[in-house]
């Protein structure tokens, strides 16, 4: 039997390839310069599969360029880089990469609201230029976590591990805005109440961003959502550029509207907004929410065993474990 050829669009741990290799023909990417769409195009010829993440786009015109592609498996959560629906019709099974991910980002978003909050970032520059010379009692003041109240933007499984570690470890009063509401157990135990947008933003000492990105969640924090905030409130977004309007959000920031601004998502990124680079009150990541060894290779391994998995390869041979659209293998079976 031929052994099917496959690309991994970007560098990715070694034993993650190598366990690709014990089954398929890989390309890889080593050099892991981000391909332009045509070099993507060209690499995919005669690749049954793709491991790819949040920098490829995988659309109509590319699976029409390559027909022979049957498996697409994004190594992010967050799948706004794959047209799900054209996979669809054209037989190509995506898949993403959930769970493994959650708390490791919930960890890292709650750290950056804290961080953002407390001013770390600022008063770690401010020391590190050498202004530190004197105690003063309002240095550096922030705003408090504990017991404040905790406003999550898309309530899924990353917003619920945010709201878990503010409800249950830091005494926060929880609330959140997202188009179904939970459970009535988990808002129990989370003592989370389920608001419309407007009251979320009205409310909340600290926001957190945690929705997909998609048509609808566009700017969905704009210049008027960040009007209607306290003064005194922190914005953090862990979802997606695009969910907030960066150039808004660096006018609020510069005129005082809100205390602070935590991001690691970014409209363009890598390229960030000039005038969030300007402010001092906006703590800056470069997306690295996932980023723990653990999680990293648990979300590489994932979309390694989906994309073998997809091509009726190894012990979960035709049972990708994350399909995005699982109708393709109904078809297919
Ligand atoms: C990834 C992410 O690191 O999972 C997601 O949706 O945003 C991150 O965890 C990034 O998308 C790279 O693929």
């Amino acid at each position: 039997m031929t052994r099917p050829a496959v690309l991994v669009a970007r560098a990715v741990f070694p034993e993650v390839i190598e366990r690709l290799a014990a089954h398929c023909e890989v390309d890889v990417n080593r050099e892991d310069r981000i391909f332009t769409r045509p070099e993507l195009i060209a690499r995919l010829a005669g690749k049954a599969g793709a491991f790819i993440t949040g920098s490829e786009r995988i659309d109509a015109e590319l699976l029409d360029a390559n027909p022979q592609l049957r498996a697409v498996c994004n190594m992010a959560v967050g799948y706004n880089n794959i047209d799900v629906d054209a996979c669809t019709a054209r037989g190509v099974l995506a898949s993403n990469t959930p769970d493994v991910l959650t708390e490791t980002t919930a960890d890292f978003g709650f750290a950056l609201m804290m961080a953002t909050a407390r001013r770390i970032a600022e008063s770690e520059h401010y020391l590190r230029r050498g202004e530190w010379t004197k105690w003063r009692y309002d240095m550096f003041a922030g705003t408090d976590v504990h017991g404040a109240t905790l406003g999550v933007l898309g309530m899924g499984r990353i917003g619920q591990g945010v709201a878990r570690r503010g409800a249950l470890g830091f005494g926060m009063k929880v609330l959140y805005a997202n188009r179904s509401r939970l459970p009535a157990d988990v808002e129990a135990t989370l003592g989370a109440k389920w608001v419309d947008k407007a009251t979320l933003l009205r409310e909340s000492d600290h926001v957190v961003v945690v929705t997909p990105y998609t048509p609808q969640t566009h700017h969905l924090v704009d210049a008027a959502a960040l009007a209607l905030m306290k003064p005194t409130a922190t914005l953090t977004n862990i979802a997606r550029g695009g969910v907030v309007d960066d150039a808004a959000l660096a006018a609020a920031l510069k005129a005082g509207r809100i205390a602070a601004a935590g991001l690691d998502v970014f409209e363009g990124e890598p390229s960030v907004h000039p005038a969030l680079l300007e402010v001092p009150n906006v703590v800056l990541t470069p997306h690295i929410a996932s980023a723990s060894v653990p999680t990293r290779l648990a979300m590489a391994s994932l979309a390694a065993d989906n994309l073998l998995a997809a091509l009726g390869l190894g012990p979960a041979a035709g049972q990708p474990p994350t399909p995005l659209n699982p109708q393709v293998l109904a078809r297919q079976g």
